[in-house]
């Protein structure tokens, strides 16, 4: 097992269609290990694969609350095949967009379908945390960011700070701590 490395923006490959996954085997497992050791480190409650590079479709969630046992899911070519017309919002964030928050509206509840571990079909109707989880990940894996449901001048003060950042080789500060010094009062 292993931790890897988390991209985040302006990292093009955040931006890539994954591929569907052809073998549920040995490799495609470890991939999934390291991905739970990763997203467990992090901590984060879902991954998607391109998170840590890798263009795959596989992602992978725990939503159990904190002291509570694990509870790891695993989707592979997961698939969005029906979505209610009404609609929540969460406060979303995203590891590859760290310390970013901002509230999003989808679908309530989705039907997903997907393959588990053993390669075998698998359908899921999920509401509530695991629907917008599912739905927040499933777009990575086709390349969309929670960030692209916002307002574009929110998207672009953030994709604006993570670019400074990433020229300068720079860790983020959250945006609430991002204020510039006044210059005329001491
Ligand atoms: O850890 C995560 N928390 C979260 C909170 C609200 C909506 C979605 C998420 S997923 C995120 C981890 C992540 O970036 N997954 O892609
Ligand atoms: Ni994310």
């Amino acid at each position: 097992m292993a931790i890897r490395d988390i991209i985040i923006i302006p990292d093009k490959r955040l931006r890539l269609k994954s591929e569907a996954v052809t073998a549920v085997d040995k490799p495609l497992r470890t991939l999934v290990d390291d991905m739970f050791e990763t997203m467990y480190a992090a901590p984060g409650i879902g991954l998607a694969a391109i998170q840590i590079g890798v263009a795959q479709r596989v992602v992978i969630m725990d939503l159990a609350k904190k002291d509570d046992p694990p509870e790891p899911q695993v989707f592979i070519n997961p698939e969005v095949i029906g979505a209610s017309a009404e609609k929540s919002t969460y406060e979303e964030g995203c590891l590859s967009i760290p310390e970013y928050y901002e509230e999003v509206e989808r679908p309530s509840a989705v039907k997903v379908k997907y393959l588990d571990l053993d390669g075998k079909p698998q359908e899921i109707e999920a509401s509530g945390l695991l629907a917008t989880c599912l739905q927040h990940e499933i777009d990575h894996t086709n390349g969309v960011l929670f960030i692209d449901y916002i307002s574009k001048l929110k998207r672009d003060m953030v994709m604006k700070k993570f670019k400074k950042a990433a020229k300068k080789g720079e860790p983020v500060k959250p945006l609430s701590e991002d204020k510039e010094p006044s210059h005329h009062i001491g």
